[in-house]
């Protein structure tokens, strides 16, 4: 077989811009700020409640390695955080099996039609890690719905809004072809089908070859979904979790439109490179500002605390114009 000589691929020749910026304050919550003892909190979920509080989902892992989730609240998003006194969402096995081993990394999507906040969380079973979904109109009470992706499965959010009449749920399946993300639609958040890929990762020695994951729930933007995911990378010294984009399109969001070729955001602060687990940054949530272009992305760094980093949809979108290269070529291929 030749290969084709798109393939070979020249260095990107725009220089590298920072394209997300930490803020001083990092990292913002960590164990210590904790009102019960805790062995570490990361990965949190994010959302805006109506009164514009911002409201952080955080997971929590306790001494015996299992995780929870607890809200945190604060009026700026970034200090003065109200922590719930206990766990707020906490693994109900005895209900649901499937959250055995703890629950972790939450995506939190409001969806206007229900009027109500979607959860979408890792269960981890003694099968494997699965996705379970949960609503909650006040982060206090959750009307569970148990498992809807089995294992092994994770890094899911919902969009929020039904394309075509149908729920949108994009998850990571894991294969022994790799781990890719897929999208799979439903009419009522229970029953799930039309199950398509939706991004594959990559091979080789590309920064997001054989497993990549989304991050953050899905940015609309009025070209499309703004997807940031993350690609996972295997090193003798172990993984490294960095951060990459694509847009897809906003009536078919299998469809993508621009992949970057390059990470835009990676572990290089102190508290990114070494925790409990080293160079990791894993956003799962954002908050949007009032100017509908400020994102305020929360991510978990070293699977230790939680940090922000801030971002603006126009330049990224304008990045991705300029550095999305790959994907027009393989799309060009597939003609
Ligand atoms: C992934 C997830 C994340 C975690 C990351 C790094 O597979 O389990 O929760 O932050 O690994 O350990």
């Amino acid at each position: 077989m030749t290969m084709p000589t798109q393939n070979i691929i020249s260095p990107p020749n725009t220089r590298f811009e920072p394209l997300l910026l930490r803020h001083p304050a990092n990292p913002i919550l960590t164990s210590k700020d904790w009102p019960y003892s805790i062995n570490s909190v990361f990965n949190a979920g994010a959302t805006l409640l109506s009164d514009g509080t911002t409201l952080l989902l955080c997971r929590v892992e306790d001494r015996r390695g299992l995780s929870h989730l607890c809200a945190a609240r604060s009026r700026n998003g970034v200090d003065g955080w109200e922590i719930d006194s206990e766990p707020t969402l906490m693994p109900s096995p005895k209900e649901f099996p499937e959250e055995i081993w703890g629950i972790e990394d939450p995506r939190i999507t409001f969806a206007p039609e229900l009027r109500q906040y979607v959860v979408i969380y890792t269960s981890y079973s003694r099968g494997g890690p699965g996705v379970s979904l949960a609503l909650t109109k006040d982060f206090r009470t959750f009307e569970r719905y148990g498992v809807i992706m089995p294992p092994d499965d994770k890094d899911s959010a919902l969009l929020p809004r039904r394309i075509d009449g149908y729920w949108a749920l994009i998850h990571r399946p894991m294969t022994t072809l790799g781990s890719h993300m897929w999208i799979s639609y439903s009419p009522d958040l229970r029953h799930w089908g039309r199950h398509r890929l939706m991004l594959e990762a990559r091979r080789g020695a590309w920064w997001d070859a054989n497993k990549i994951g989304m991050s953050p729930p899905p940015i609309e933007t009025s070209r499309g979904w703004l997807v940031l995911y993350h690609g996972v990378r295997h090193t003798p010294s172990g993984c490294l979790y960095r951060l990459g984009v694509a847009l897809f399109e906003l009536e078919n969001p299998e469809k993508c439109l621009l992949r970057g070729d390059s990470w835009i955001f990676g572990p290089e602060a102190e508290y990114e490179r070494h925790g409990d687990v080293d160079d990791v940054v894993f956003p799962c949530g954002y908050t949007m500002d009032a100017d509908g272009d400020t994102l305020n992305i929360y991510y978990g760094a070293a699977d230790c605390a939680i940090a922000l980093a801030r971002a603006s949809v126009r330049s990224l979108l304008s990045w991705l114009d300029a550095n999305a290269s790959c994907e027009r070529r393989q799309r060009a291929q597939d003609l």
